[in-house]
C-alpha cells in the first residue's frame, strides 16, 4: 500500500510580480506544482492520494480556479482514488465549490473515519480549539485507523525563525490532544517538510507544493509517498520557481532569469529593479499589489 501525501497546494495564489509576462499568473505556479506533485500517481506508482487541506488559496476561489483543480482532480481520480480535507483557507469547506465529484474523488469537510484502497482513515480538518480537536481526533479514531490526517500546528512544528509550542499560540497541539494507539498522522498546515515524534506518535509534515510567501525561499517543496508496510517515506520535489531576496548590489548574482525577486527595505530602488530585470529576474511589487491581476492569462 503507497499512499501518495500532499497539502497545502494553495491554488488560485494571486501574487504581482513586475517584469513577469502578462499571461503568466503566479496561480499557474501553484497549478503547475500540485500537477507534478501527483506526478507518481500519474505514473501508477501510488494506491491512494490524500490532500491536507489548503486546497485553495482562497475560501472563495475564482471560479476559474475551481475549474482548473476540478479537471485535474478528475485526471487523478480516473487513477486512483483520491481524498480532500479542506485547511484554514478553505475555512467554509470544499464540497460546495463543486456541483458534481467525479468517481474516485472524495470530499470531507468534517471530522470522520472512512476506508479508502482499503485503508483505514481518519480525517479531521483544520479546527482552532485544542480541546475540540482532541475531541473529534478521538472519536474518529476509536475504531482503530492506519493513519489520521490534520491540517494543525503541533508542538515542536518549525518556520523559519519559529518554533509551535502549546500554551503559546492557542491552536498549537500538544501530545496530550493525540489519540491513542497512535497511529502515523499525515499533517499538512505547516509550510516547511519536517518529521516530529511526540509521544509514540510520528507526526509526517509534508510541507507545501509551491512557495507563498519569501520566508519559504530555501525550503524543499513537494509531496511524499509513503508506504504502509515499512513506513518508510520518500519525497517528491516539485521544483519550485526560484525565490530570493536581493538586498544589495551583492545580492544580485544569486537572481536567475524568471526568479521571484524581493527587494529588501534598503534595496527598493529604481535603479535596483532595472537591474533585477536586466537579468530576467520578477520583482515583487511594492506597496501593495493590484486587485486587478488576472488569475489565469
Ligand atoms: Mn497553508
Amino acid at each position: 500500500m503507497r499512499v501518495l501525501h500532499l497539502s497545502d497546494t494553495h491554488l488560485g495564489v494571486d501574487r504581482w510580480f513586475r517584469g513577469a509576462p502578462t499571461e503568466w499568473s503566479r496561480a499557474d505556479d501553484h497549478l503547475a506544482a500540485m500537477r507534478r506533485a501527483l506526478a507518481p500517481a500519474f505514473a501508477g506508482e501510488v494506491d491512494v492520494v490524500l490532500h491536507t487541506g489548503d486546497v485553495f488559496d482562497r475560501s472563495r476561489p475564482h471560479p476559474r480556479v475551481i475549474a482548473a483543480a476540478l479537471e485535474l482532480f478528475t485526471e487523478v481520480a480516473r487513477i486512483v482514488p483520491l481524498l480532500l480535507m479542506p485547511g484554514n483557507h478553505d475555512r467554509h469547506g470544499l464540497s460546495w465549490h463543486f456541483s458534481a465529484l467525479p468517481a474516485g474523488l472524495t470530499v470531507v469537510d468534517k471530522p470522520c473515519a472512512l476506508q479508502l484502497a482499503g485503508l483505514r482513515l481518519a480525517a479531521v480538518p483544520f479546527l482552532r480549539d485544542p480541546a475540540v480537536w482532541a475531541a473529534a481526533a478521538a472519536a474518529s479514531c476509536a475504531e482503530g485507523v492506519d493513519l489520521l490526517l490534520a491540517h494543525q500546528c503541533f508542538d515542536g512544528s518549525t518556520v523559519p525563525g519559529f518554533v509551535f509550542r502549546p500554551g503559546e499560540q492557542p491552536d498549537t497541539l500538544g501530545v496530550q490532544h493525540l489519540p491513542r494507539g497512535g497511529p502515523v498522522v499525515l499533517n499538512g498546515h505547516i509550510h516547511t517538510p519536517q518529521e516530529l515524534r511526540l509521544g509514540d506518535t510520528r507526526v509526517i509534515h509534508v510541507g507545501s507544493t509551491e512557495r507563498t510567501s519569501f520566508i519559504e525561499r530555501a525550503e524543499p517543496k513537494g509531496a511524499l509517498v509513503w508506504h504502509a508496510d515499512g513506513g518508510h517515506v520518500h519525497r517528491v520535489d516539485t521544483a519550485p520557481r526560484p525565490m530570493v531576496i536581493v538586498r544589495g548590489p551583492g545580492d544580485l548574482r544569486t537572481v536567475e532569469p524568471e526568479a521571484l525577486v524581493a527587494l529588501g527595505r534598503e534595496a527598493r530602488t529604481l535603479e535596483m529593479e532595472a537591474e533585477v530585470a536586466s537579468r530576467g529576474g520578477w520583482v515583487a511589487s511594492w506597496p501593495k499589489p493590484s486587485p486587478q491581476m488576472p488569475l489565469f492569462g
